[in-house]
């Protein structure tokens, strides 16, 4: 998908929704149990319910492969019932040497058909640009993550009082465009996303951290809107565990819209 597709739909679905799919066999419904593959069973009654408040989905890799086979073929699926005009994120963190990141790329963009991957940054340029190489095809580089580990390194600073991530946002620059390019950014990090803004005017960024993880919304979308939007703001837990019973869709359902009614005064607000 085109940076300018993307912008499109937030702009008809007055919508920045990325949904998130962790789906665990511990926290789905107890009724899906006694379906053939009752992740797939869970993953299409969200999708089906959310569909019209969200312009991307973001599959947890690590909830599919934690299932063994079976789980990548689900993650398959699920991949394809996504309607084909919504963005889609596979969250696998990947990046290797160049020759094994090659490969990466060819799993998720090629064997799957995700529009974008999440890539680790550590391993650097020849890491990252073999994923780079694929026509509409996106990485979205781990910048400022939400977690608390993120101080153990993103935001350690050299001598100039530059932080990593900062180093980060500069050199990758150079490897992609904002047309093939986008950052995670946590929103647990409030103000910090306005530097991450300054940094890198014109990239989207991934925003997860709001619902479950506390951060808001509102501060994101004040420090980190740009032009185009430029975001995309992800809940999984908040949306898909609503609640665990019969009614889990149309909860789901709720929270997305909640969160799109939140949205579109954003953007009315700042865009
Ligand atoms: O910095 C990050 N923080 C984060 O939570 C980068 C991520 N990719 N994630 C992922 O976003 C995390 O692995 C999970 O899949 C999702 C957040 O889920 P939730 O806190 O909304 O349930």
């Amino acid at each position: 998908m085109t940076r300018s597709e993307l912008f499109a739909q937030i702009q008809q679905k007055s919508s920045f929704l990325c949904v998130g799919l962790d789906p665990d066999l511990e926290k789905i419904p107890r009724h899906l149990l006694a379906e053939p593959d009752p992740i797939f069973s869970f993953c299409k009654a969200i999708i089906e319910e959310t569909a019209d408040f969200a312009v991307a989905y973001k599959p947890n890799i690590a909830f599919f492969e934690a299932m063994g086979s079976k789980g990548w073929d689900t993650l398959a699926k699920v991949e394809e019932l996504i309607p084909a005009d919504i963005f889609t994120i596979a969250d696998a963190k990947r990046g290797d040497i160049g020759n094994t990141s090659k490969l990466y790329a060819k799993a998720f963009f090629e064997s799957m058909d995700f529009d974008s991957i999440t890539v680790a940054p550590y391993m650097g340029e020849d890491s990252v640009t073999p994923f780079l190489e694929f026509e509409n095809k996106w990485v979205i580089l781990l910048a400022l993550t939400s977690n608390k580990g993120s101080l153990d390194f993103q935001l350690i600073q050299d001598q100039n009082g530059k932080a990593l991530y900062q180093s980060v946002l500069e050199k990758s620059q150079a490897w992609g465009t904002p047309d093939n390019l986008m950052y995670v950014v946590g929103a647990t990090r409030g103000e910090l996303i306005g530097e991450v803004r300054k940094a890198a005017p014109e990239h989207f960024f991934l925003v997860p951290g709001v619902g479950a993880q506390g951060g808001s919304l509102s501060e994101v979308a004040k420090y980190g809107m740009n032009s185009s939007c430029g975001l995309l703001v992800n809940s999984s837990r908040g949306i898909i565990y609503a609640s665990n019973e019969k009614d889990f869709g149309k909860a789901a359902r709720k929270e997305a819209e909640k969160l799109q009614l939140e949205m579109k005064e954003l953007l009315d607000k700042y865009l």
